[in-house]
């Protein structure tokens, strides 16, 4: 019997308790009041916007909690295989329409709030979002966790919960970027449920005993603990009760410890360690693409994957089952290296604690996870030093020294003699410190890695390791593109779009088939359809234009072209070369005649995002584009031509209304830089074209949508090397376009010159790593062809529905589902009415 005491009771209760999850307007307004009045502890007359977000959020989370509930226990008994997504940023944004949609109660939250005298829309507005991530990395995960509870696939994500996100950006005077912190948390965060009963003790340095022969059980004694602290958030799937879990895990430091200190009268150092421990999870790391080898970080991660991996053990335990079924009933993915000390910790956790043999154990642990490779830049690719991993984590070291032996013997047998061979496949790499490549042992700790587009997959097996595809077979590596959940990157940000679609089609189950968008192909040339698409495009424009009236006090052209360049700001990403083509386009305009300017389509040239607080020259693009659209739009004779707006702190919630809007956006990078993308897949599933290279994922978007529905240019990936070359031996010719425009910047056109050399310089004398100058001239030419395929508005608006009709295969459903069946080894398993 599960129920404690009386079972009539139980059931009659739980019946009572039902009927506040009722969903017509009545009962929701109820559950909102009921919160104002408890929860909250306010009078009808003391209701603002944030005090109505927060009890109709919390309402909204009562109905979470109890689909959390019947999911958790439904999947625990049921003994199903769990999927444990290892991420250390997820960028889940706002919560609340999400939440909304996703449990199919928007209707008649809209009408409950009318009724009590609110607006949707300014609700939701007063949700700070969730950003627990830099970028497209951490904005995957979320995707993909939403993905998993759709689908019905039993699945945990792991991650930290950092009491500051992503920091906010300012723009100052100057136009330079200024980080403020983001205090997520200052407004109680209805998403998250504590369990404080479920915390967990995290050991750090002390001393380690490798065991007999290297592989016997070793030990790791004394050292200091810290309290690791779970918080929860649910994860509501798409008209289904599956809510998957997302488990964020908080430092604090351990009373017991203090106490001791305390009590003897050493009140600052009680203070002190706890504080101590604390910083472990206080701020996100804002680096995107850049491994700095700070200790901190190496803390944060071994912190986070301990804690996931002991309760995640505990939770096996409970099965009674024999250790070598773990990866029967357990799949982890690693999302990118970050979380690869899971390994030796898994390691550790069979052989020391639980007396495992090393090689069994191996096995278990090879069988278990599975490592997707995010990047190919070498200045991305972690490596901890040997000194700093020994201080920290000393039986760790012992053990992947164990791994790395047992690999380079193996090794040797294979290839004998081959010393260049063992010195690159080694774990640990010679020099001054030696440094643990935590890529090598993320590929020989799993049974399966993944790059995350084509081209990347690619490069990842001819590039960054090729030596272990010899060695552990081609199977060993695969590609799973990247995917983006259409229920808030369509339905939810772009509502006006999305009910045309759902008409048009007779059906909205796109939001969960996203192949069905194909059936617009054939209202493609369809004059009214074409018209209601490019009105839902209008409308899009317009709230993007008050936005940067309302943000930025700019009026700009509400019928000009929008051009969008929206991600982390990167030299690999050339929103360097994009703003000197917005100055090529200026300084044209200036040589023409009034009438002439007339005659070209307008535009508007949109930028956003953040620069990593110690990337210099990324901060000086910033500046840069801050100082050119401040000249461009104080400029009377081009105001209806161009204008250029840089929307300071870019985040979830603003993508949402920018990317609707968007006529073209830029992924430019240079080939083989961007591993995939996936802003390019929301552009283009909102109705956007894109103008990009051969780069990422932009290729595959290119074959699904059609070559003549892209505005493709510039050098392809293999063309790289010898460019680079060229450019170090000083064999380069600039374009005179090029010269103009950096002569127009060394004028003072916008603003004290002096300020950009550096910038300006990056182009010059063998420093053009990312080919700006190789590829500027085909830039302009694709963006003349913008112009010009432009002006015939029928065929640019066929393009455009032509575009999202052929964007199925780019759902995050299509990615997740080929994790489950090539990868995870798990199948979907719907939660029965009864349960
Ligand atoms: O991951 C995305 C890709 O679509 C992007 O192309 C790729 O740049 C991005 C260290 C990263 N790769 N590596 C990171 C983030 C944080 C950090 O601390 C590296 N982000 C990406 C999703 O696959």
């Amino acid at each position: 019997e599960i129920f404690p005491g009386d079972a009539k009771a139980w059931k009659s209760a739980i019946a009572k308790n039902a009927e506040s999850l009722k969903t017509d307007v009545d009962s929701i307004n109820a559950q909102i009041v009921h919160h104002v009045e408890t929860t909250l502890a306010r009078a009808a007359f003391n209701v603002d916007e944030m005090a109505m977000y927060q009890a109709a959020a919390l309402s909204v989370r009562d109905r979470l909690i109890h689909n959390w509930d019947v999911t958790q226990t439904f999947h625990t008994q049921a003994r199903t295989k769990r999927v444990y997504y290892f991420s250390l940023e997820y960028l889940l944004g706002r919560g609340y329409d999400n939440a909304l949609l996703n449990l199919g109660v928007r209707q008649p939250y809209n009408e409950g709030l009318k009724g009590l005298g609110f607006n949707m829309e300014d609700v939701i507005d007063v949700e700070r979002d969730m950003g627990l991530g830099n970028g497209g990395l951490g904005r995957l995960a979320a995707c993909y966790l939403d993905s998993t509870s759709t689908l019905d696939i039993p699945c945990w994500g792991y991650t930290l919960r950092y009491s500051q996100g992503i920091f906010k950006q300012i723009i100052d005077s100057s136009g330079n970027q200024v980080e403020v912190p983001d205090p997520w948390l200052e407004n109680q965060n209805p998403w998250e449920i504590p369990r404080l009963d479920n915390a967990v003790e995290i050991k750090f340095h002390g001393e380690a005993t490798p065991g007999e022969g290297g592989k016997g059980p070793g030990t790791w004694t004394g050292g200091l603990d810290v309290l690791a602290v779970p918080y929860d958030i649910p994860v509501p799937g798409y008209k289904t009760q599956t809510t998957n879990n997302i488990r964020a895990w908080s430092a604090r430091g351990k009373v017991s410890f203090d106490l001791a200190k305390f009590n003897a009268g050493d009140y600052d150092a009680a203070v002190r360690e706890a504080e101590e421990a604390e910083t472990i999870t206080r701020v996100l790391y804002p680096n995107e693409n850049f491994d700095k080898g700070k200790a901190l970080r190496l803390k944060q991660q071994y912190f986070w994957v301990a804690a996931s991996l002991h309760d995640i053990c505990r939770r096996f335990r409970k099965l009674r089952v024999p250790w070598s079924e773990f990866p029967d009933y357990n799949a982890i993915q690693l999302n990118d290296t970050h979380p690869t000390l899971a390994i030796p910790e898994l390691m550790r956790i069979l052989v020391d604690e639980e007396g495992q043999p090393w090689d069994e154990a191996w096995e278990i642990v090879r069988r278990t996870f599975s490592y997707t490779n995010h990047t190919v830049l070498s200045e991305a690719l972690e490596k901890w030093s040997v000194p700093l991993v020994e201080w920290l984590l000393p039986r760790h070291l012992q053990i992947i020294y164990e791994i790395n032996l047992d690999m380079l013997k193996d090794v040797e047998k294979k290839w004998p003699n081959d010393r260049a061979r063992l010195a690159r496949m080694s774990l640990i790499e010679e020099g001054y410190p030696k440094m643990v490549r935590m890529a090598n042992l993320a590929v020989v700790g799993s049974h399966r890695v993944n790059g995350v587009a084509a081209l990347h997959s690619h490069l990842v097996q001819q590039d960054l390791f090729p030596d272990f595809v010899e060695y552990l077979g081609r199977d060993h590596f695969g590609n799973v593109t990247n995917g983006v959940t259409a229920r808030r990157w369509l339905l939810q940000c772009n509502p006006s779009l999305a009910k045309l679609i759902t008409d048009t089609l007779g059906s909205d189950e796109w939001v969960v088939n996203l192949d069905k968008l194909e059936g617009l192909t054939k209202y493609a040339k369809d004059k009214a359809f074409q018209k209601k698409w490019a009105a839902c495009k209008q409308a899009n424009r317009e709230r993007l234009c008050d936005y940067i009236e309302a943000t930025l006090g700019l009026t700009v052209n509400r019928h000009a072209l929008i051009d969008v360049q929206v991600k982390r700001i990167h030299e690999y990403k050339r929103q360097f070369m994009n703003i000197l083509g917005v100055i090529f386009r200026y300084l044209q305009l200036k040589k023409m005649s009034p009438a002439d300017r007339k005659r070209l389509v307008p535009r508007l040239s949109v930028f956003a995002g953040k620069a990593a607080p110690g990337y210099y020259i990324a901060k000086l693009i910033i500046r840069l584009c801050n100082a050119v659209s401040k000249t461009i739009n104080a400029d009377k004779d081009i105001r209806e031509s161009l204008s250029v707006a840089f929307l300071p702190d870019y985040s979830v919630s603003l993508a949402e209304i920018i990317i609707p809007a968007s006529d073209i956006s830029e992924h430019i990078s240079t080939a083989g830089t961007e591993a995939s993308g996936t802003s390019n897949m929301k552009f283009a599933l909102n109705g956007g074209l894109l103008l990009g290279t051969l780069d990422g994922a932009n290729i595959e978007i290119a074959e699904a949508v059609g070559d003549e529905n892209v505005f493709f240019f510039g050098h392809v990936t293999p063309d790289v090397p010898k460019l680079r070359r060229a450019h170090h031996f000083g064999e380069v010719q600039y374009p005179a376009e090029l010269l103009e425009v950096v002569d127009a910047i060394r004028s003072g056109m916008f603003g004290e010159a002096g300020v950009f050399e550096p910038l300006l310089g990056t182009l010059f004398e063998g420093k053009d790593h990312y080919l700006v100058s190789d590829d500027f001239l085909s830039y302009l030419q694709a963006q003349k062809m913008v112009d010009e395929a432009y002006v015939d508005q029928p065929s640019w608006v066929e393009k455009t529905i032509n575009s999202t009709a052929r964007m199925g295969r780019f759902a995050s459903d299509r990615a997740v589902l080929q994790y489950a069946e090539e990868i995870w080894n798990i199948e979907p398993i719907k939660i029965p009415q009864d349960a």
